[in-house]
């Protein structure tokens, strides 16, 4: 018997840039889970999509039979850091509670990352108290031994604290609301634009402290066969996530997160088997 309780949405936010990944997303989605997808709920936060691009949403969703809402969220504070590849749509997660308060819980997931397994154990998992549950991130694991929060130190944060990353979050938006979880995320980044390196991640890990529940890492696996094969590739945390290790990861994956720069929807993205699974939803994207 499968339980009767309705299961928690599973949250995206884009701009028009990302309503390609987002639909392969969609795909992927369908795709670990069979019919099980019609438990499935998606909530997608729409910082700006065209009105085509909303159109391929919902065409999508309703052949994929995956029960799709589009909400508009507010526009980002102009004045949060952007820099890179990062358009100021990175901190369209920080509206969630805003824009879904009729929700007690969310799986949010980022529009670069493709989901291989189920993922109704993740949207049980018990969080036990903490407002938010996520996975170490593996090249920025510790405050102080990587580059994230760089004014750690100014701010009073321990040093080698564990660091997560925001691109698969369990959220308990009951606890968060209790904590002032965002409220606190969205007063780090407009008193200290200064020491944020990461975004919106810097800005929910300042807030939350070492208050987060640790999930497994398969929850939120970094594709990082393909860019380890480059020249010039480092590995700069090695000493806490040994590279060995996240390679191996890669294996047992639940959700692959293609973090960083390189995306497999443009056409540099190297070659192998995770870009090549990535390439198969892509073009069911285009079947559809
Ligand atoms: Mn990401």
């Amino acid at each position: 018997m499968s339980d009767p309780t309705p299961l928690p949405p599973l949250v995206c936010g884009i701009d028009d840039g990302y309503v390609l990944p987002l639909r392969t997303l969609m795909c992927s989605i369908a795709s670990a889970h069979g019919e099980a997808v019609a438990e499935l709920r998606l909530i997608v936060l729409d910082q700006g999509i065209s009105s085509a691009g909303r159109r391929a949403i919902e065409h999508d969703a309703e052949h994929l039979g995956l029960a799709t809402q589009l909400r508009p969220a507010p526009v980002p504070d102009p004045n949060y850091p952007v820099s890179d590849w990062i358009s100021n749509a990175v901190y369209t997660r920080l509206s969630i509670p805003v824009v879904i308060p009729d929700e007690t819980r969310v799986l949010y997931l980022d529009a670069d990352t493709m989901v291989l397994t189920d993922l109704r154990p993740l949207l049980r998992q018990p969080l036990l108290g903490s407002p938010v549950g996520a996975v170490l991130d593996p090249q920025n694991p510790t405050i102080g031994y990587g580059i994230a929060l760089p004014g750690w130190d100014q701010l009073g944060i321990p040093i080698g604290r564990e660091y997560f990353n925001s691109g698969v979050m369990v959220l308990d938006l009951t606890r968060c609301r209790q904590l002032q979880t965002f409220e606190k995320a969205h007063r780090f980044l407009e008193e200290h634009p200064d020491k944020v390196k990461f975004w919106d991640q810097d800005a929910l890990n300042f807030a939350v402290g070492n208050n987060w529940r640790r999930l497994e890492a398969r929850w939120n696996t970094f594709a990082l066969s393909p860019l380890a094969a480059q020249p010039g590739f480092a590995h700069y945390a090695e000493a806490f996530t040994p590279l060995e290790k996240l390679l191996a990861d890669e294996e047992t994956a639940a959700l692959i997160h293609f973090a960083g720069p390189d995306k497999p929807w443009n056409d540099d993205y190297p070659q192998g088997r995770l870009g090549d699974l990535y390439r198969g939803f892509l073009a069911e994207v285009e079947g559809l």
